[in-house]
């Protein structure tokens, strides 16, 4: 096959990766529908995906990975930055050189017998001057197949590349799936990625986390953009004007739930409605009007299965009716479909778990779907995806929201001071871990801004850089917000309902941008008056129960800033002046 491109770059860097690969052949990825399909007819007839039931589910697919790669990996994900500092206190580093004379052996002929891939494609719309373009070799069908959904591959990506040097070399290969040389490196100076021994979504779908996020993050530091782990919603009002708002929740800690939510009843019978950008990452530049505005760099969702059912997630349950690969699900072999803990209470009898196993849900005590199974739906399919979702220039943000899974101290819902001070709210975040990532699951530890797993340099810089667009954005920067969704009662249930009632403290938020409700100030911030936070509708919530969601407890919190000074002391110098002096004026506050 010819190639695609006459770009002397491009074509130099795959020969170069052929040559160390040394795959049986070289296949580009057009991204053509005839291309695509007989992809898919060679992973069926390999057995690496299983076709799904055609009249129920239409071009669906499943998959299951190995046993040892279901999530990212953390403690293997590297920065190679040129120095040490530059990747910062919260990154794995190695000097560039010598992990690639590390790595360079694992690659080396790791595609004999294989055939290597070749997909070009754009994060964000195409002709959007916001997207950036990356290359990812590989010898997954898979891989082909997922970024198929979550990026625009093939031709068009290399023409809106054109002749340009400006694109991200993602060089992944399955290679073993040994998890002992698995490795996940980002070389932000390179414009490089190497990813090695996972066939699992955010360490192989080299588009999403590797470059959207850690790259992208450096490169919008030296750009004077922002690439955030980020949703983007539109809340529609009963006149049709439409408000923006962007939301940073650690991994399965609500952003898709979030972005894709059904109003309650009180809100819905008044007009209001929900309208999704994005479930994952934003984009960010400042407009010609000097506001903020976001765009989606990806097109797909890859979404947290279980737990997603019509009552939690309508939208993205029925984003998944479709086009849509299922990974390490519930095989139902009764009648080819798929099945989750939390779709519904009746497990399939005569199932494949995603261990590939047989398995029975009515008798069995262990789980079917692995608790980081996933799916990847076309954006397309969701009901109630933004018509702006192609918009080039993205979309206006008035609101930024921050938020994790804290049992106690974090509020329902609250308001910085100012922009400086929801930097400082969005670096002291602190969230219970998920199976998002390999390792202890519920264990709380700080992760600023949703992005330790992803900033692609130094935390404190890029702290610094979040201070600076404050400046540039002036007046007509975002509003910032701090909300808590999962705060438990004695008995460890969750005292809010969550989810489409989440509504409740959006519409809160987008009061305080327009200057319509009140707050009371208190030592953390602006936080609503308990009767401001409309439960109209809510069984079992009182206004009592709000109190309490809304209550500031101050001796936790000054223990908490304890934990952020020595959190802090790690960056040394590279700790922006303001970010400590937010930190002490915050617990002088709450001393008083
Ligand atoms: P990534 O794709 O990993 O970045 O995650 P995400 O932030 O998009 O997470 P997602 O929306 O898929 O959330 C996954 C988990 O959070 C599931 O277990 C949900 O049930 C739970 N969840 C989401 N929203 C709420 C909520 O409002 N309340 C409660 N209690 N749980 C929620
Ligand atoms: C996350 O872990 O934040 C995800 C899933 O969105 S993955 O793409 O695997 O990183
Ligand atoms: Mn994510």
């Amino acid at each position: 096959m010819a190639d695609l491109t006459t770009n002397k770059k491009v074509l130099g860097w795959v020969d170069e990766v052929a040559a160390l690969c040394k795959p049986d052949k070289v296949v580009w990825i057009d991204g053509s529908a005839e291309q695509l399909l007989a992809l898919k007819e060679e992973a069926f007839a390999t057995g690496e995906m299983t076709e799904l039931n055609q009249e129920k589910l239409p071009g669906c697919m499943w998959h299951h990975t190995a046993k040892n790669d279901v999530a990212r990996v953390e403690n293997r994900t590297f920065i190679c930055s040129k120095k040490r500092e530059d990747a910062g206190p919260t990154n794995n580093w190695m000097d560039p050189d010598e992990i690639k004379a590390k790595l360079r052996p694992l690659y080396d002929g790791s595609m004999k017998g294989r055939t290597m891939y070749v997909i070009p494609y754009c994060m964000g719309p195409i002709g959007s001057p916001f997207s950036k373009v990356g290359l990812e070799t590989t010898d997954s069908i898979y891989v082909v197949l997922n970024m198929d959904i979550m990026a625009r591959i093939g031709t068009r990506a290399l023409e809106q590349l054109g002749d340009s040097n400006d694109f991200v070399r993602g060089m992944h290969a399955k290679a073993n799936i040994d998890e002992e040389n698995r490795y996940i490196v980002q070389f932000p100076e390179d414009n490089a990625i190497w990813s090695i021994n996972s066939g699992y979504g955010g360490n192989v779908l080299l588009g999403k986390k590797c470059f959207a996020l850690r790259i992208a993050s450096y490169q919008g530091w030296k750009e004077g953009w922002m690439a955030e782990h980020m949703l983007i919603l539109g809340i529609e009002d009963p006149t049709g004007h439409v408000d923006y708002v962007t939301g940073a929740f650690p991994s399965a800690c609500g952003k898709t739930n979030l972005a894709m939510l059904i109003p309650p009843e009180v809100y819905k019978k008044q007009g209001y409605k929900v309208w999704t950008v994005g479930d994952d990452i934003a984009w960010m530049h400042i407009g010609p009007d000097g506001r903020l505005y976001a765009i989606n760099p990806e097109s797909g969702f890859f979404g947290v299965a279980p737990g997603t059912n019509e009552k939690s997630n309508y939208n993205a349950l029925a984003s998944t009716r479709k086009n849509t690969i299922f990974t390490n699900v519930v095989l139902n072999n009764a009648d080819n479909t798929v099945w989750w803990e939390g779709l519904d209470k009746n497990p399939p009898e005569d199932a494949t778990d995603w261990l590939g196993q047989p398995w029975n849900g009515k008798t069995s005590t262990e789980k079917g779907a692995h608790p980081n199974s996933r799916f990847t739906a076309p954006a397309g399919n969701c009901p109630c995806i933004s018509k702006e979702f192609e918009n080039p220039q993205g979309v206006p943000v008035s609101a930024m929201i921050f938020g994790g899974r804290r049992a106690k101290t974090a509020p329902l819902v609250y308001q910085s001071f100012d922009w400086n001070h929801g930097v400082f709210v969005g670096s002291i975040m602190a969230s219970e871990t998920t199976a998002a990532a390999a390792g202890a699951v519920g264990v709380v530890r700080r992760d600023p801004m949703a992005m330790l797993p992803f900033c692609g340099y130094n935390m404190g810089d890029y702290w610094q850089h979040w201070l600076d667009m404050g400046v540039k954005l002036g007046d007509k920067a975002p509003k910032i917000f701090n909300v808590n969704w999962f705060r438990l009662d004695d008995e460890g249930h969750f005292i809010w309902p969550g989810f489409g009632d989440n509504m409740r403290a959006l519409m809160w938020i987008l009061g305080r941008c327009k200057g319509e409700v009140e707050a009371e100030e208190t030592p953390i911030g602006y936080l609503p008056k308990a009767e401001d936070i409309n439960i109209e509708g809510l069984e079992g919530i009182s206004l009592d129960t709000i109190r309490d969601l809304l209550s500031v407890d101050k001796k936790l919190w000054l223990e908490d800033a304890d934990g952020c000074e020595e959190f802090y002391a790690k960056f040394g110098d590279r700790l922006p002046k303001e970010i400590a002096a937010q930190l002490a004026a915050q617990r002088e506050r709450l001393s008083k």
